[in-house]
């Protein structure tokens, strides 16, 4: 089958500080790669407190809010984009759910975390979050389109 790359679905996924400060970066790349999908944006940043409040606005009413954003912004945060057939959805599945002690083993958070509040990653929940929080930590030109040789032994 002919891969059209140009319609592939796109997520956002991050490694929030914990995760990057406890090694874990490669581990979580490494278990969306071998799944298939591709990586098409990836960089290492301190977001400021402000950007982390837009990050999580639709959580500005809960009150782990403010924790929440003081820890996002607490240190270097790995951005990514990936990309490939049902990557929102699956890349939660890979992720497991928001609490590690309820996340399945097999799962990035149930393997690698025990708390809530330091479940090492974050994932778009849906194709409209994924859009937007991909325009907010990327610009459009950081968003690599190139052909993948798998991809024909994927699609
Ligand atoms: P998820 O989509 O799984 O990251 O979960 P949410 O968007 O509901 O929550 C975002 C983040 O808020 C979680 F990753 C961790 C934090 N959180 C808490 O600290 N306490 C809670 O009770 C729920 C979420």
């Amino acid at each position: 089958q002919e891969a059209h790359a140009a319609e592939l679905e796109r997520t956002f996924i991050a490694i929030k500080p914990d995760g990057v400060q406890r090694g874990l970066i490669a581990e979580i790349i490494s278990r969306f790669e071998r799944k298939g999908y591709k990586l098409v944006a990836i960089k290492l940043i301190v977001p400021s407190k402000e950007f982390a409040q837009t990050h999580y606005h639709d959580l500005k009413d809960r009150p782990f809010f403010n924790g929440l954003c003081d820890f996002l912004s607490s240190g270097p945060v790995l951005a990514m984009v990936w990309e490939g057939e049902g990557v929102i959805k699956y890349g939660r599945k890979l992720i497991g759910t928001t609490d590690p002690q309820k996340s399945e083993p097999g799962t990035i958070r149930g393997d690698l975390a025990v708390v809530v509040g330091r479940n090492i990653i974050h994932g778009s929940d849906g194709p409209e979050t994924a859009r937007n929080e991909i325009a907010l930590w990327f610009e459009p030109s950081e968003l690599v389109s190139y052909a993948s040789n798998a991809e024909k032994w994927l699609y």
